[in-house]
């Protein structure tokens, strides 16, 4: 019997993106900051000289499944680490935005068999989305050892070879990457 689980040692050679969104920033930074100490505190390199984390910055969560996808297909990463917050404001925007975001994040790594980690905050305000940024927890912590747990168990699974992302089955060509 093969139990396949992912563990959070031998980070050393690990690669990771992260994939942040500029709108409500004041939350999604906090988010970032604890996702880099999650990812530190278990061996990974972060920030400016970092071999083991890139960085995409994108205007809002709607923008991130296509920046995503970029990172994904580019085959250099062993998870990519999906980071917004979407806060219900007095019009049906939210609603949009927060599906499409999800629906997309969720499509790309079942597509890729990348692991894609959904860091996306939803709430009905600010304040809320604040309590799950550091005011009581930090979800970017949880974000950061989701990506490390889910790409050594899908290297367990299917070995450390990165060239796996299948574009040929996203519905979009995507030609022009290659
Ligand atoms: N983008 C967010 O990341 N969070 C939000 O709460 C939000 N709302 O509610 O409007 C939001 N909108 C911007 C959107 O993501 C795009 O950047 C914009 O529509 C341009 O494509």
């Amino acid at each position: 019997m093969t139990v396949f689980e992912g563990h959070f040692q031998q980070t050393h050679d690990l690669k990771f993106a992260v994939v942040v969104s500029r709108f409500n920033i004041l939350v999604t930074e906090k988010l970032l900051s604890a996702c880099e100490d999650a990812l530190k505190r278990h061996g990974i390199e972060v920030g400016p000289q970092s071999s083991q984390l890139d960085y995409a910055w994108v205007p809002g969560c709607f923008e991130i499944p296509m920046t995503a996808r970029h990172l994904v297909l580019s085959n250099r990463y062993d998870a990519v680490i999906c980071l917004g917050a979407v806060i219900r404001g007095q019009t049906d925007h939210y609603d949009h935005v927060a599906s499409e975001v999800t629906k997309g994040i969720q499509a790309l790594g079942f597509q890729t068999g990348v692991p894609v980690v959904f860091g996306v905050l939803t709430t009905d305000t600010m304040q809320q989305a604040l309590e799950r940024a550091g005011v009581k927890a930090n979800l970017g912590w949880e974000y950061g050892m989701t990506a490390i747990e889910m790409a050594n168990l899908t290297r367990s699974i299917r070995g450390p070879v990165l060239q796996t992302a299948r574009p040929e089955l996203l519905d979009v060509p995507n030609s022009n990457l290659h």
